[in-house]
């Protein structure tokens, strides 16, 4: 039997009630009452993001071999236990990457141009009633201080005018150019930072130990990186150690030109900090795509027009959740087929 931890992908609960004799935790309001009845019979254990395997669910499946995770992220998985049980865990790392490198470039954009309050300006009928209180305040740059800068376009040095970000955001800024800081230089960091590079923006990162093998600059704190970036994004795993990793003070630190991205996890944010900040203006903005207490999102957040909010879509093209849930599918395959794990963790 394999047990599915929560709803997550059609297609990956087809194909695992074509092959196996399939259950869907959700099904079962009574937990205890269930895992009685059919505590014996799971051999595998499928979670995500949301619902993984903890202490208490390992302990009480006897004949747990292997917990295959429908995410990168690990944090619904207590992995000690895992090793301590000799059983085996899989995750879906490269499938995603790109998918979820795009969506902190989007979350960006939509920061930084406004995206999303254009879009519900357009679909309000303000433009075609005549309101253009909003396509004026795109231009309102000319009333603030002008700087210049040199950045690179095209491998050529230009020097092209340029505003610092402003107070709350208030502004549709240009991303061009922007300095982009990096928390985690994984496979998503380096997408990332990849992407932005393209964007010319000089790019730098904070990791445990610096990387010998990329040109970018390191920081070896998040405060040194905060305080040196415009733009801070967020895409280290989350563990004991990234829990909150984002405080006050590295908000302080980014500032009320600075914005945040976070396509990580929720509790790498100090999520009540980070809210008040945006409220009283001492962050310029956010993009956020995952939350404390998912699918709980502060309300505080639903009226300003400098934060882009997505229910933790990362991941979520039809192309990429296809791809995590073969790799699923080919991880318990190979499982119980005695063959080697296509990415094995533990
Ligand atoms: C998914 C994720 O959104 O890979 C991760 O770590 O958070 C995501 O890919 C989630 O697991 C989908 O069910």
């Amino acid at each position: 039997g394999v047990l599915m931890a929560c709803p997550m992908n059609t297609y990956l609960e087809q194909e695992l009630e074509k092959r196996f004799n399939l259950f869907k935790f959700w099904d079962f309001p009574d937990k205890a009452l269930f895992l009685d009845a059919h505590r014996n019979s799971i051999r595998a254990v499928v979670g995500n993001a949301t619902a993984g395997a903890d202490a208490e669910l390992i302990e009480s499946l006897p004949r747990l071999e292997i917990v295959t995770s429908f995410s990168v992220g690990l944090d619904k998985i207590d992995l000690a236990k895992c090793r301590e049980k000799g059983i085996r865990v899989t995750n879906t790392p490269d499938v995603l990457t790109e998918d979820v490198a795009d969506l902190a470039i989007g979350l960006i954009l939509a920061v930084l141009r406004r995206l999303c309050e254009c879009d519900r300006y357009v679909r309000s009928g303000k433009w075609r009633r005549g309101d253009y209180r909003l396509t004026t305040k795109l231009e309102a740059y000319t009333h603030t201080s002008f700087l210049h800068s040199d950045i690179v376009l095209s491998g050529r040095k230009v020097e092209i005018p340029s505003i610092e970000l402003l107070s709350g955001l208030n502004y549709h800024v240009r991303f061009t150019g922007k300095s982009v800081g990096i928390i985690g230089l994984g496979r998503i960091g380096m997408g990332i930072a990849k992407r932005a590079e393209a964007f010319s923006c000089p790019i730098s990162y904070y990791t445990r130990t610096e990387k010998s093998d990329v040109n970018y600059k390191y920081y070896p704190s998040v405060i040194e990186l905060a305080s040196n970036c415009q733009i801070l994004v967020v895409a280290c795993p989350l563990t004991e150690e990234t829990r909150h990793i984002i405080n006050r003070e590295v908000i302080d630190a980014l500032g009320p030109k600075g914005v945040l991205i976070n396509i990580g996890r929720g509790p790498h944010v100090d999520e009540r900090e980070l809210v008040s900040a945006l409220v009283e203006g001492r962050l310029g903005g956010a993009g956020l795509d995952v939350f404390e207490r998912e699918p709980e999102v502060p309300e505080e957040l639903f009226g300003l027009e400098n934060v882009v909010l997505t229910p933790h879509i990362g991941s979520g093209t039809v192309e990429t959740r296809m791809a995590m849930a073969d790799l699923v599918l080919g991880n318990l395959e190979a499982h119980f087929l005695n063959k080697p794990l296509l990415t094995p963790v533990v």
